[in-house]
């Protein structure tokens, strides 16, 4: 089945109103847009600047929050909820980022990022979720494991992947500059679709996109978009720069 190749952009706690608008327009002098084309790409700024910044990005970009509640809104302070983001026209969110799974004063488990998608899902939203293994997991062999056991907590509660996006970010390449090899991800990808196969179906494995996440630039993407398993990219540090548009131009 042939998969949309997808780019998200996510700019982490990193921003201002000056620079957003720099980065925009030069994103835009460059001739970026891609409505209504073969990729689809979805930017995800810090919450404040989410709203302004979509009306300020090239035409077809969509725009995500970087984290929702587990559930409704109320008495949860600093919270944000799903339904929130619907109701300010943002129909993305990326969970279960490896700097909340892993960030000791965050520390979110498997199963609190499983039921943030199941809600979020729920909720209408769109749902990029990360899943990855820590350096010593790979060395110690683990990598398929763990990844396997953060993709069963989510597939415990989701039953419609219509709306789901993968993004496989091993954790020693985030924002180190030490990109996975293009045999490494297409490796781990296939390995998870084979799991989503086995364990949900045949055609959510075929279905569903896998992206690639750590350190991925203008100068690696062509080689690790050229894999038959990694449908797009979840870009960090390189979604702050101008060469983010040839990121988003990799699946040529
Ligand atoms: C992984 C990635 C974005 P970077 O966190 O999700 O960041 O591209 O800076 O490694």
């Amino acid at each position: 089945m042939a998969r949309t190749f997808f780019v998200g952009g996510n700019w982490k706690c990193n921003g201002t109103k000056d620079s957003i608008a720099t980065l925009c327009s030069t994103w835009k002098e460059s001739g970026a847009g891609v409505a209504g084309g073969p990729v689809e790409v979805v930017i995800a700024p810090p919450s404040v600047y989410a709203v302004s910044a979509a009306a300020s990005l090239p035409d077809g970009y969509q725009v995500s929050l970087q984290n929702t509640w587990t559930g409704k809104g109320g008495a949860f302070t600093g919270e944000l909820s799903a339904e929130m983001a619907k109701d300010c026209g943002i129909n993305w969110v990326i969970l279960g980022h490896s700097e909340r799974r892993h960030i000791p004063t965050i520390a979110e488990s498997d199963e609190t990022v499983a039921t943030k998608v199941a809600y979020a899902l729920g909720a209408g939203l769109k749902v990029i979720a990360c899943i990855g293994e820590q350096l010593e997991e790979r060395e110690a062999g683990n990598t398929n494991a763990v990844n396997e056991r953060q993709l069963a907590a989510i597939a415990a509660k989701v039953t419609d992947w219509t709306n789901v996006v993968i993004a496989y970010e091993p954790v020693w390449a985030i924002g180190t500059g030490k990109v996975a090899t293009p045999d490494q991800a297409q490796e781990v990808h296939a390995a998870l679709r084979a799991w989503l196969s086995a364990n949900v179906s045949p055609s959510v494995a075929s279905s569903v996109r896998i992206l690639y996440g750590g350190s991925v630039s203008a100068k690696n993407c062509n080689e690790l978009a050229g894999k038959e398993d990694v449908d797009g990219f979840l870009v960090g540090g390189a979604s702050l720069k101008p060469e983010f548009t040839a990121i988003v131009d990799s699946h040529k």
